[in-house]
């Protein structure tokens, strides 16, 4: 079976271990890479027929050296860059981790997403300013809540399509 590694990147708490949760929910089967602090869980799921096992990859280490965040890219065909609406800090962040993550995989496809949509009186990070940093990098975006499932299920599914796109 297509196998296909996928980041989730991000700030502190901004929710990129409950938008894995949320998506893998029962299929709870993680594996820990103590030399990383990374989690790997796997979930299958079908594009266009065919299945496709993801591998989301999920830091769970404090600790965030150069190095190590190049061990925790490479190979990875897809990433997914969490920000918390709430935090405006947590969207500038993201356009170094796409840099970051492009350099390491040029090939690769990644999504723009803005966790706690759900947090509707605090937020802050408007969809202008998620549309404008996907443009720059080609690629889409979307708005998510872990806590209620909001558009989590199709995030993953679109990316899984796109990283089978090549
Ligand atoms: P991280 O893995 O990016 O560090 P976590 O973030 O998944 O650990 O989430 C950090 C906190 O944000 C958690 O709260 C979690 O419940 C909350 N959270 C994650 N996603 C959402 C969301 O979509 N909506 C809301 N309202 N909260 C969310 P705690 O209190 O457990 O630390
Ligand atoms: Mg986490």
């Amino acid at each position: 079976m297509l196998q296909k590694k996928v980041c989730l990147l991000g700030d502190f708490a901004v929710g990129k271990t409950s938008l894995i949760r949320r998506f893998v929910e029962g299929t709870f089967s993680d594996k820990y890479l103590s030399t990383i602090g990374a989690k790997i869980n796997r979930k299958v799921i079908e594009v266009q027929g065919m299945p496709l096992s993801m591998l989301i990859w999920d830091l769970v280490g404090g600790e965030r050296s150069a190095s190590l965040m190049r061990n925790y890219y490479r190979g990875a065909a897809g990433a997914i860059l969490v920000c918390d609406l709430t935090r405006l800090e947590t969207f500038n962040s993201l356009y170094q981790y796409a840099k970051n993550f492009r350099e390491i995989n040029a090939r690769s496809r990644f999504i723009v997403v803005g966790n706690k949509v759900d947090l509707t009186a605090d937020r802050i990070v408007n969809d202008a300013r998620l549309a404008d940093l996907a443009r720059k990098f080609h690629t889409s975006w979307y708005t998510t809540s872990a806590k209620t499932g909001a558009h989590v299920e199709t995030l993953f599914l679109e990316l899984g399509r796109q990283m089978l796109e090549g």
